[in-house]
């Protein structure tokens, strides 16, 4: 287990890398280039500056999260196919600079979705929340609401200028079904596979988040079932997934401990994003510590599947809290993440001593 924590660069991210550095057990750094558009390709030279900054703190940085997918490959328009040879280009020029895994999604208009940024819990601490009762107005209401509560924090997947016309992408995706979705997809795995292969990357899609249909749009990754058909597109370890707990598991009817023996024992998950969430009623959860008694997940059983599945891939604690009157990025602030990483990291020593 190679243990990661996620950064936004030194212009974005309140966080230096030598704080990060710190946090014990932490070898690898999880970054992006977020400046770019979404399609455009990432050039060497600034992929390579940001693989030189993170080894000159002393980690490394071999995963991407995330190099997002063009609504015209997901939408399926005829101009999609530029959109993939830039992506394929992309690919390359990760894999130049040593990058091994890219985590990515592939859900319509939307990255991740909260109905709350700050959701105050009972201990004083601030996590990120959500209400289904609140998504079914419009996405306009939605993204108000978030944009409002989130001040100039920029959400992945959230980029002003794509969702100022919404309308507009809503009306694009109009005839976009599961099933089209899905071809979708499936085009964009095929015609990326054999690259993905030669250069030694692998792709690692990401769960919807949260795990149903939200304002009508499809969702095609949110269960076991969804990730045995994306596994079906092109059997491969190149085509994978990025298990992430959080977000499976906000849907109480996801066997996440059985997920991960499945997917992490063919060897189809190099990236393991892990945290908790606790349910309290149908369609509504908030963010919590790691610890299993602090939410509704069981961290113990999904470390020791983990474990029990040979995992050898990369980690991150994923969201945290503030707290200690940290005000971070919407779940990224420095201080609970890195107790979740001590809590996760105590967990893997004591299941690999007792095993
Ligand atoms: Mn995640």
């Amino acid at each position: 287990m190679k243990m990661g924590f996620r950064w936004y660069g030194a212009a974005d991210d309140p966080i230096p890398l030598a704080h990060i550095r710190q946090i014990p057990g932490v070898s690898h750094v999880v970054g992006a280039l977020f400046d770019l558009p979404v399609g455009e390709v990432w050039p060497v030279e600034r992929i390579r500056a940001l693989v030189d900054e993170v080894e000159a703190a002393g980690m490394r940085l071999e995963v991407i999260e995330s190099v997002n997918i063009h609504d015209d490959i997901k939408i399926g328009l005829p101009g999609r196919d530029r959109w993939i040879a830039n992506y394929i280009e992309t690919i390359r020029n990760l894999a130049t600079c040593g990058i091994k895994v890219i985590c990515y999604n592939f859900m319509p208009i939307f990255d991740w979705v909260r109905t709350e940024m700050r959701h105050e819990l009972a201990d004083g601490s601030f996590a990120l929340a959500f209400d289904q009762s609140l998504v079914e107005g419009t996405a306009a209401d939605l993204l108000e609401r978030v944009q409002s509560q989130a001040g100039t924090t920029m959400l992945p997947g959230w980029e002003p200028e794509r969702l100022a016309d919404i309308e507009a992408l809503f009306a694009a995706y109009a005839d976009v079904d599961e099933a089209r979705l899905a071809a979708n997809f499936e085009y964009f795995i095929k015609a990326i596979m054999p690259v993905c292969k030669e250069v030694d990357v692998r792709m690692a899609v990401h769960p919807d988040d949260p795990p149903w249909p939200i304002f009508g749009l499809p969702r095609i990754v949110k269960n076991a079932a969804d990730l045995r058909r994306i596994e079906a597109f092109h059997d491969s370890p190149y085509n994978g997934f990025t298990l992430c707990t959080g977000s499976l598991g906000e849907n109480p009817d996801n066997d996440v401990p059985a997920i991960i023996r499945e997917f992490v024992g063919r060897g189809k998950a190099p990236f393991v994003h892990a945290r908790n969430i606790r349910h309290t009623a149908p369609g509504r959860f908030h963010e919590s510590a790691h610890l299993s008694s602090e939410g509704s997940l069981d961290m113990f059983e999904i470390m020791r599947a983990l474990h029990e599945s040979g995992f050898d891939g990369y980690v991150r604690p994923d969201h945290g809290r503030d707290i200690w009157g940290e005000r971070g990025r919407p779940g990224y602030g420095l201080y609970d993440r890195g107790l979740g990483i001590a809590y996760l990291t105590g967990l893997w020593e004591a299941i690999g001593k007792s095993s």
